[in-house]
């Protein structure tokens, strides 16, 4: 237990209908006391836990009243922090939420530093560390599928898989450790089955790892490039689908040149739409920079969006798209469906054999819907399946990658018939990786485990 007393606002610092102050530590209800009068007769040290009590709070030094508030006490281990935590439900605006504070630090505590309370009630053994990093995530989530994701990271989905590794892999490092002091190398070792569980484990995580590639476009949103020869309606395309004149449209070909970003939700899923320059060449110098934008663009991008001009024929430009765009995930869109048709649908399909085509008006805003429905669609099956999706922050991938190379380093030493000291060494390694995924020790478990498993020492 740390035995300093935190205080810090819990709610953002702006104007709201309420503004929350948070203490917690040994001296949180003490400390509140000092600047609370409940408006019924009782003291804030016999405060029912988790029970609303209505007060002022006032300046203890100049008696003076700074506002009405209501006031929760919640005691330890019951508490966020597990330690004794008081809230005051303010009347929301920074200048009281501000003086509040400033109360709580004179009367002796401190300000908490960010994440504080979280790390708390990881120290204390409330959370797991990547349950404190879920914590972080759902506060960062910028969409609904993004934030259902973290809680159920919160409720220890994650924990549970890395605990099974982790035993899986303490069975197997007994089963080394104990023949290496008791036996002969290797004697009566079941290497096959060693090793079968080891392949099985780097598959698991390799598997996992893969599937937290797909969760990039979760948190960070997938990012969605609109591209196609200059002129063809890209920037209304764009404009039509965030919903304002976010870009410049204008009858000359070449209009845009850097590219635009911005954000959008569709379905709960969160999108990075970018509007990119016309892409041809033997343009002027400003032009051809945007153009090279683009085509970084492109690369990066998870979804491309091909726009068509069906109001002309087809040009070398958009053939030369066609030929880079099939690695990518793409859909193409035939724009200005308002205007009387000169694209021949041959000429398409030659292009663009069995592809499904979207047509659209970024003018008239039709079609709009249909595009978003399909852009969603087509993303969601990039992750799916989507039940097997776990939130992993980049630390925890970091650490999953070691555990794996140790793993497969590991595998590959009993293939080729290394000593079991150097086998439980690579174990041991990789156990104590996975141990800092969820923060835990995982030494004196290791010897629990070895015990209980071979009655050592008997
Ligand atoms: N009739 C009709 N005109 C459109 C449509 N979409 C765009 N336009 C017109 O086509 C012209 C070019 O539109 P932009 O959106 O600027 O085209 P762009 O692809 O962004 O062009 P660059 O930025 O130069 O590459 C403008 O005059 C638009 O009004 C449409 O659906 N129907
Ligand atoms: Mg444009």
């Amino acid at each position: 237990m740390v035995d300093d007393t935190i205080v810090a606002p819990a709610t953002p610092l702006g104007v709201g209908a309420i503004g929350i102050v948070r203490i917690s530590g040994v001296e949180a209800v003490k400390i509140a006391s000092r600047l609370f009068i409940p408006r019924r007769k009782s003291a804030v040290k016999d405060f029912v836990s988790h029970r609303l009590y209505l007060g002022d709070v006032f300046n203890p030094q100049t008696q003076e009243i700074v506002d009405e508030a209501l006031l929760v006490v919640m005691r330890a281990p019951h508490s966020y922090t597990r330690e004794d935590v008081v809230e005051f439900q303010l009347h929301g605006g920074p200048v009281v939420v501000q003086k509040v504070l400033e109360l709580l630090l004179q009367e002796g505590a401190r300000l908490a530093e960010p994440g504080e309370f979280t790390r708390r009630a990881f120290l204390n053994g409330r959370l797991d560390l990547s349950q404190a990093e879920a914590v972080a995530e759902i506060i960062k989530a910028r969409s609904e599928k993004a934030l259902s994701l973290s809680l159920r990271h919160l409720k220890g989905e994650w924990g549970r898989k890395i605990r099974s590794w982790e035993s899986r892999l303490l069975n197997v490092l007994a089963l080394v450790q104990a023949r290496c002091d008791f036996w002969d190398e290797g004697e009566g070792l079941p290497l096959e089955t060693i090793g079968k569980e080891l392949s099985c484990l780097v598959g698991e995580i390799k598997e996992e790892l893969l599937y937290s590639e797909r969760l990039k476009l979760v948190q960070e949103g997938a990012l969605v490039a609109v591209v196609g020869k200059p002129n063809v309606g890209k920037s209304s395309l764009f404009n039509a689908i965030v919903g304002w004149d976010r870009a410049i449209v204008t009858p000359f070909p070449g209009t845009t040149r850097d590219a635009l970003e911005e954000n959008i939700l569709v379905d709960g899923l969160l999108f990075r739409l970018v509007d990119t320059a016309g892409m041809r060449e033997g343009c002027d110098p400003i032009e051809s920079i945007g153009v090279q934008k683009a085509e970084a663009y492109f690369e990066e991008a998870d979804l491309v969006i091909v726009v068509l001009d069906q109001s002309i024929p087809l040009e070398k430009e958009d053939e030369m798209l066609a030929g880079k765009v099939k690695n990518k995930p793409h859909f193409i869109v035939l724009n200005k469906s308002d205007l009387p048709p000169c694209l021949d649908r041959t000429d398409i399909s030659r292009l663009y054999p069995g592809e499904e085509v979207i047509e659209v008006s970024a003018l008239q805003g039709e079609g709009i819907d249909r595009l978003l429905t399909k852009i969603g669609e087509r993303i969601r099956g990039e992750m799916s399946p989507e039940d097997q999706m776990v939130l992993i922050t980049a630390r925890q991938k970091g650490e999953l990658n070691k555990v794996l190379s140790l793993l497969a380093e590991a595998r590959d030493n009993l293939q080729s018939g290394v000593s079991l000291d150097v086998l439980g060494l690579n174990l041991e390694e990789a156990l104590r990786e996975m141990g800092r995924i969820l923060g835990a020790q995982v030494d004196k478990e290791l010897l629990d485990t070895i015990f209980s498993q071979f009655c050592l020492g008997k």
